[in-house]
């Protein structure tokens, strides 16, 4: 078992981290930026290390510095949280090459996942529906043209080391293609270190659907259902819920368990996510797969009553699985509101300090992961997420009811935050009904 984890990350996250490890008397040592000196989560774990200056590069993605912490504190574990280092399969290997547990996939999973043609192609082969598309990346601007001409426009021109919506870009016939391909290219070497391109048949205002898995070192997987991740702003999601108003039962129970499958061929292990696009006719499609701990995994938790943290140290410590799927129960609706510092209007981050962060009272049904508190000063290097509002009732209508009102007793002050664009949302007829497709936030208006 883990006796002492280090966490490689900060806000929200690492809290939610500790918290867990709080409860299962597990030692947490933080590792912290000059930025972050005063931030709650460096305060709450038992040990801290400055690893250095505010700028990501020089803090938190800097490996050597992560794991001489480690080795001072005597730390057996590491939990990389989500986004910085959390998909980096050179950083999981060195973790294990060090003698700690890593706590995620094996390095081969997340190697294969970071690579979208290698995910799509490996996806098929087990039986999953992906995007019409290319099956390898795109050798010339001629190949591209003749792929985009048997696939049909429009089409969506990928990188296949970016994923989350990183370079990607809308295609409607040729003359486009040839405009974008050698400058997606240069882009994608320069952002990923590798420019291979491929195509994919856009699908027009689809929903974006995600199945969360699980699965130990043993070769025992399960589903924990699905969430819904549709309204999104460029790229960022902004409220997820589960279940997604759009699966059947029947559905649902046939892309979790496709999914698992798929997992179990890869050799994974750990909680992992395959996103997809579905439509009201009950195709799917897969898009790609996140082998890491994914920011609205609350709302799956509030739902199962499962902890997702608990279970990825548990299996990362190899403890198998205590359940099987038909242990797996779903209860009520969850709706995860994710709180920016940033302007709604024009989108850009709004770094400052938090005068004033007034939140809901915790009580059944309300849970509230934040990274800061009053006085917190929100500063420009990092993410802007502030935290999450989750809300969880037996219904989906309850949940939005719980939803508005706890959203009417947030307030912020000091800085620009996404709030009103929040509360504009949870009352949003077409919310209200489930119609969520990803068009969702271009039709909101905000003083509506
Ligand atoms: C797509 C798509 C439509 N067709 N791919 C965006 C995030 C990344 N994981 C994949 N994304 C998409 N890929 C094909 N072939 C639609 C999205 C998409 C989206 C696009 C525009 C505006 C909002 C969106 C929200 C979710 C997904």
């Amino acid at each position: 078992m883990i006796t002492k984890l280090l966490i490689a990350n900060r806000g929200e996250i690492a809290r939610r981290i500790i918290r867990t490890c709080k409860r299962m008397g597990i030692s947490t040592v933080a590792v912290y930026s000059d930025a972050d000196e005063s931030a709650l989560f460096v305060k709450e774990a038992d040990e801290r290390v400055r690893i250095g200056p505010p700028p990501v590069a020089e803090s938190y993605l800097k490996i050597d510095a992560i794991l001489e912490a480690a080795q001072q504190t005597g730390a057996d574990a590491i939990h990389p949280g989500y986004g910085l280092l959390s998909e980096h399969a050179d950083f999981a290997k060195r973790v294990r090459q060090q003698g700690l547990i890593f706590v995620g996939p094996p390095e081969a999973a997340i190697a294969a996942m970071g690579s979208k043609v290698e995910a799509r192609r490996r996806m098929s082969a087990t039986g999953l529906p992906i995007v019409p598309g290319t099956e390898n990346a795109l050798a010339s601007l001629e190949e591209a043209i003749e792929a985009a001409e048997r696939i049909g426009y429009p089409v969506m021109l990928k990188a296949s080391s970016g994923g989350g919506g990183i370079g990607m870009q809308i295609i409607r016939d040729a003359e486009e293609l040839k405009k974008a391909f050698a400058g997606s290219q240069a882009r994608a070497a320069s952002y990923f270190g590798n420019g291979d391109l491929f195509l994919e048949k856009y699908i027009e205002k689809p929903h974006h659907v995600e199945i969360q898995v699980l699965l130990d070192s043993q070769g025992n997987g399960v589903h924990l259902g699905d969430r819904e991740c549709s309204i999104q702003r460029r790229h960022q999601k902004v409220v997820e819920e589960a279940p997604s108003p759009l699966l059947s039962a029947a559905l649902r129970q046939e892309m979790g368990s496709k999914a698992v499958q798929a997992a179990l061929s890869l050799g994974y292990e750990g909680v992992g996510t395959f996103e997809f696009l579905a439509d009201e006719s009950g195709n799917y499609y897969f898009l790609e797969m996140n082998t890491r701990l994914q920011v609205e995994h609350p709302v799956t938790e509030q739902i199962t009553g499962l902890d997702l943290v608990e279970w990825q140290l548990r299996v990362a410590s190899g403890e198998s699985l205590t359940f099987q799927q038909q242990d797996v129960h779903f209860h009520g609706h969850s709706i995860e509101a994710r709180v920016y510092a940033e302007d709604p209007v024009r989108g850009f981050p709004s770094p400052g300090k938090l005068q004033v962060l007034d939140l809901p009272e915790e009580m059944e049904g309300v849970r509230l992961d934040f990274g800061f508190q009053s006085g917190d000063t929100i500063t420009p290097f990092y993410d802007p997420l502030i935290g999450k509002l989750v809300v969880t009732a037996s219904t989906r209508a309850e949940a939005i009811q719980l939803l508005q009102k706890a959203l009417n007793t947030c307030q912020i002050t000091g800085i620009k935050s996404n709030l009103p664009q929040l509360q504009a949302i949870a009352k949003d007829e077409r919310f209200l009904q489930g119609l969520t497709d990803t068009s969702f936030l271009t039709g909101l208006s905000l003083n509506s």
